[in-house]
């Protein structure tokens, strides 16, 4: 079950259209080129980003399983009594791989869960939501928004609720350390308006990649294969079909690297040489390119336990427990409204 209809769908596609069109120009023209990230996730983006996930390389999505594997029952544990009904709200669901760990044991303590996963890519959220009814039995409301506009979704469907299809007690996800794209401020004010429609009893659990040798880091950001690479580039190709772009990808190049001053990974998409770029349709002019000039396309922040807590603080959150692996890589904080 989709929470839009059709002729709502299609007065989003146009706007989407518009205003890619609109950040793609104000983003090449400035002196910083700069992209917004959450444009990697059309549906060929989205799958390249599930195959990053499969990489020995990308450690984040393997330690968060393993720490899920041995957290999940503690968490059903502290947020809910034994049959009770639970709506469980995920912001940037994707595939819904890890979820499916916690929601089995939510499952297994409850007598009904509704599941909500929030996502930009609508591919992708209508597979999940049907794969995810027919292996759990669960019931599924997919929300196909982006972080924000999912969030006044989310609330909207929690506030007007006549239907009463959401349960009482929430729990709400927001795990892959989605939550580094987010400049350090930003994250603290998605968290509190994600805490606006949170009460007594509920919880969030929130997916923090950690601050840790340069060498892993860039490692996980540069696989051997080249998927990273093609995720990245795939921004330009999305260009060149949604927007008439004319970019040749031979002559572009990915890179991303650790910085440790400001501990965030930084994508780049690199030009190999000089070069004017024409994109067609509504922007209608060429942008130039200097050899070695990039294009800023994500920031990926690193946290350490201090700016865990400081941020749920910030956010309106007690820190309830921290979960993460032998090797300090990971964590998974479970918050509560203060
Ligand atoms: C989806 C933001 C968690 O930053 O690790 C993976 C995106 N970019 N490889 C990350 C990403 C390149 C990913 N997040």
């Amino acid at each position: 079950m989709l929470a839009q209809n059709n002729r709502k769908q299609e007065a989003k596609t146009e706007e989407l259209a518009r205003e890619f069109a609109i950040d793609v120009a104000a983003g090449l023209s400035g002196k910083k080129k700069f992209l917004p990230f959450r444009y990697f996730y059309d549906r060929a983006g989205s799958e390249l980003f599930e195959q990053i996930c499969l990489q020995q390389e990308y450690y984040p999505t393997w330690t968060e399983c393993t720490i899920l594997a041995e957290c999940s029952q503690r968490v059903a544990e502290l947020l809910m009594n034994d049959d009770e009904d639970i709506s469980v709200i995920e912001l940037g669901s994707g595939s819904s791989t890890k979820t499916r760990i916690l929601l089995k044991q939510i499952m297994a303590r409850s007598n009904k869960v509704v599941y909500f996963p929030v996502d930009i890519s609508h591919a992708i959220l209508q597979k999940t939501a049907a794969s995810l009814t027919s292996e759990l039995g669960i019931d599924v409301i997919a929300v196909p928004a982006d972080y924000s506009e999912g969030v006044r979704q989310a609330t909207k469907i929690i506030k007007d609720d006549g239907s009463s299809i959401l349960q009482k007690r929430k729990l709400a996800l927001f795990l892959g350390s989605s939550i580094g794209n987010f400049e350090p401020g930003e994250a603290a004010s998605f968290l509190s308006m994600t805490r606006e429609w949170m009460e007594e009893g509920d919880m969030l659990l929130v997916g923090f990649d950690l601050h840790k040798d340069k060498r892993v880091l860039d490692a996980a950001y540069n696989d051997k294969k080249g998927i990273t690479a093609r995720f990245n580039l795939n921004l330009l190709e999305r260009i060149n079909n949604e927007l008439e772009g004319q970019f040749d990808l031979g002559k572009f190049a990915h890179a991303a690297f650790y910085n440790e001053q400001l501990r965030r990974i930084e994508m780049h998409i690199v030009s190999k040489e000089d070069q004017d770029v024409y994109i067609g349709g509504t922007i209608g002019r060429s942008f130039h390119f200097e050899k070695g000039e990039t294009i800023h396309t994500e920031n990926s922040y690193k946290y350490d336990m201090r700016q865990i807590k400081d941020i749920a603080r910030a956010s309106g959150f007690t820190l309830k427990e921290l979960f993460m692996d032998g090797k300090k890589w990971f964590c998974l904080a479970l918050f509560s409204p203060s």
